[in-house]
């Protein structure tokens, strides 16, 4: 189906300047069905929204618009979200309609492209935390209730393994087996949030492209994908960052042999990040940075695994075994990551010395 002639109706209901000439498929996103939206004088992005993901919409666009208010009022760039013509932040139709205004000149990466890259994204999700450090947490919904808890992430996958309602269990013995050999990892962040460890407003969902860095600069401009903003620990967003940029492969790439853990990569990034939240990182925190990457890549991997086993219903796949080809590669990372625990300390230990 042509999304342009499908979807224009829909765009013009939004408060948008010109007239709707394009729309078509846009970005890598797993969750939302993005579109950039062309007309004859400027561009957009126009999602549908996963009402399966975030059962909530009016929460959601409050969280954030409450977030870009406080960001916008420290002068930071981020999402604009255009009104419906009605003066509404999203459109209700069969399906739950936004649109943003398209931040021009900024690019997203698949992989990290180099390590000034990734650097600077460190040092943008460390100001971005440092940025919504006085944001009232009360004023946002908990939109995905136990979100980063990786023990009941765990919970599920036994579930679902058990359950095995589209017989898939047989292929994946090996996976399975991995996140069982390692549960007795997966409770440290959980056990200590809101006492050792700070309870912060937190992104959640920091991965190499959900961050826009300048076309010409390789600068961060925007941090995007706010979706996921909620209470958590700032160890949530770090690992999830490492997760993902600094893999030498894509994450939902088939050949193994490509898929390392980087630690020049690690290396990079928690220079960029540590820049930025020296003042106020916890020693608790700094000392579990090492392990919240492996936390992470393994609690994501455990989620694609869950999904592959219940017949893809969360995430958007391309192939009948996507989510069991990312849940593979996050194996692999996560057994990286934890046999290099000793390097990764001494990484974070000297830069937090220097
Ligand atoms: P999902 O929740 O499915 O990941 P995102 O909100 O991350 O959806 O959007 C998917 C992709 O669309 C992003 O990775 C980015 O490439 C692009 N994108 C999203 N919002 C904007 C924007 N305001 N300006 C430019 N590109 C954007
Ligand atoms: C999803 O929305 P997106 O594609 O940026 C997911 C993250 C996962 C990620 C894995 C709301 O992120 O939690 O880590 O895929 N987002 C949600 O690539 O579940
Ligand atoms: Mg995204």
């Amino acid at each position: 189906m042509d999304p342009t002639k499908a979807y224009s109706a829909i765009a013009q209901q939004f408060a948008i300047e010109g007239d709707v000439l394009r729309i078509s498929p846009y970005g890598e996103g797993h969750i939302n069905v993005t579109y950039l939206l062309e007309t004859s004088l400027r561009r957009y992005i126009l999602q549908c929204m996963n009402t399966r993901v975030f059962p909530d919409s009016d929460a959601l666009m409050h969280n954030i618009c409450m977030v870009t208010s406080h960001l916008r009022r420290k002068g930071v760039e981020t999402l604009c979200v255009v009104p419906t013509k009605a003066g509404a932040p999203y459109l209700k139709e069969q399906y739950n309609w936004r649109v943003y205004d398209f931040i021009e000149h900024t690019v997203t990466y698949q992989t990290c492209p180099n390590l000034r890259v990734f650097e600077n994204s460190g040092k943008a999700f460390g100001m971005f935390q440092n940025f919504l450090a006085d944001f009232d947490a009360d004023l946002l919904y908990e939109v995905i209730p136990h979100f980063h808890d990786t023990p009941k992430r765990f919970r599920d996958l036994c579930a679902a393994v058990a359950a095995d309602p589209v017989g898939r269990a047989a292929k994946c013995t090996h996976e399975v087996e991995f996140f069982q050999k390692n549960a007795d990892l997966y409770g440290v962040i959980a056990a200590e949030l809101g006492n050792t460890l700070p309870l912060r407003v937190t992104h959640n969902d920091t991965k190499l492209n959900n961050i826009l860095m300048d076309d010409a600069s390789d600068k961060a401009r925007a941090v995007i994908d706010l979706d996921t903003v909620m209470p958590g620990s700032s160890l949530f967003d770090f690992g999830d960052s490492i997760r993902f940029g600094a893999s030498t492969a894509a994450e939902d790439e088939q050949d193994l042999s490509k898929v390392h853990f980087s630690m020049e990569r690690f290396s990079a990034y928690a220079r960029g990040y540590l820049g930025a939240v020296k003042e106020t990182i916890t020693p608790r925190e700094a000392e579990l940075l090492p392990y919240s990457a492996f936390l992470m890549t393994a609690e994501c991997g455990m989620r694609f695994l869950t999904d592959y086993l219940l017949g893809d219903v969360y995430f958007t796949t391309k192939y009948p075994a996507h989510n069991l080809v990312r849940a593979r590669t996050q194996c692999r990372l996560a057994e990286e990551m934890r046999l290099a625990l000793p390097q990764t300390a001494d990484i974070v230990s000297a830069l937090l010395r220097a």
